[in-house]
């Protein structure tokens, strides 16, 4: 169905991988058209309840593929028409995103991993804000997640500098959920996406929003959203049932409705 990623639905999980190992999965247009139709069909999928992105090969992906642009192209519509709508999507969507980094995501590709809602990262991965280096300036939500995660100075030296940050200053740093061993890789990203995909969706997708709104409204707005959000979480399956199986003293089982 797609030529440059793989949609590959493994019960109430789907996991997209980023597939041009060659080019160390950099993003082409068919990737980047690609990857937003993988999302808006997970998204519109009711029995997807977590989204795993992944990267073929040894890199998770190493941002714009350089040999697809030149100065005929104005790079700023090359981000409103191909970059941006992934990172808004990805941060609209009410399923919550796991960035699986197995290897190293550079550019673009260090800024898609920043728009997941997690970062399992495994010990051979690494973040670069290679932007720099060519004369660029970070782009595709980087400016935005980087410094809310790691604070304004840190990423200013990032995105600066330029310089790698390995895996283990990434689980330092608070980009990294976690760091995960090469031999645990498969299994535990699995045993987390699961772990989600049981989850009140519901709730997860409130939860996304309502993170996200708060950076932008003063105390009031943000009370009155909360207050809003749990109107809507208090109609729930997932809340009946959380009760119910409390009352019950039992495991409750989540449904996403
Ligand atoms: C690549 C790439 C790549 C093509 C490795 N393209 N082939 C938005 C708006 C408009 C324009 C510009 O971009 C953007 C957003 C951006 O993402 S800008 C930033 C673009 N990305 C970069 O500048 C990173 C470029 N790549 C690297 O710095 C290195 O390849 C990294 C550090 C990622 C990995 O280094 P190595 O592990 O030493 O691998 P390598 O450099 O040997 O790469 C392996 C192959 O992959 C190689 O091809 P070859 O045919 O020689 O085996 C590279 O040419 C190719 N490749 N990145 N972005």
């Amino acid at each position: 169905m797609f030529d440059t990623i793989l949609y590959e639905v493994r019960g109430s999980t789907v996991w997209i991988t980023l597939n041009r190992p060659e080019k160390l999965n950099s993003f082409n247009e068919a990737m980047h058209s690609e990857l937003l139709k993988a999302l808006q069909e997970a998204e519109n999928d009711k029995a997807i309840r977590a989204i795993v992105l992944t990267g073929a090969g040894r890199a998770f992906s190493a941002g714009q593929d350089l040999s697809e642009v030149d100065n005929s192209t104005d790079y700023g519509d090359l981000l409103r028409n191909r970059y941006n709508p992934i990172i808004q999507k990805m941060a609209e969507i009410g399923k919550p995103v796991i960035a699986a980094v197995n290897g190293t995501a550079a550019g673009a590709g260090f800024s898609l991993a920043l728009a997941a809602d997690f970062r399992l990262v495994s010990e051979k991965a690494s973040f670069l804000n290679a932007f720099i280096h060519i004369g660029l300036v970070p782009d595709s939500g980087n400016t935005y997640y980087l410094p809310r995660m790691v604070g304004h100075a840190k990423a200013l030296e990032l995105m600066v500098l330029g310089d790698k940050v390995g895996a283990e200053e990434a689980g330092r740093l608070g980009l990294a959920t976690k760091v995960i061993s090469e031999e645990n890789w498969k299994s535990e990203i699995s045993a987390f996406a699961d772990r989600l995909a049981s989850m009140p969706t519901k709730a997860i997708a409130l939860i996304k929003e309502a993170l996200m709104k708060s950076w932008d409204l003063p105390l009031e707005g943000v009370l009155e959203k909360e207050a809003h959000a749990q109107s809507l979480a208090g109609l729930s399956g997932d809340h009946r049932e959380g009760v119910q199986a409390f009352l019950e003293k039992r495991k409750p089982l989540f449904k996403g409705d």
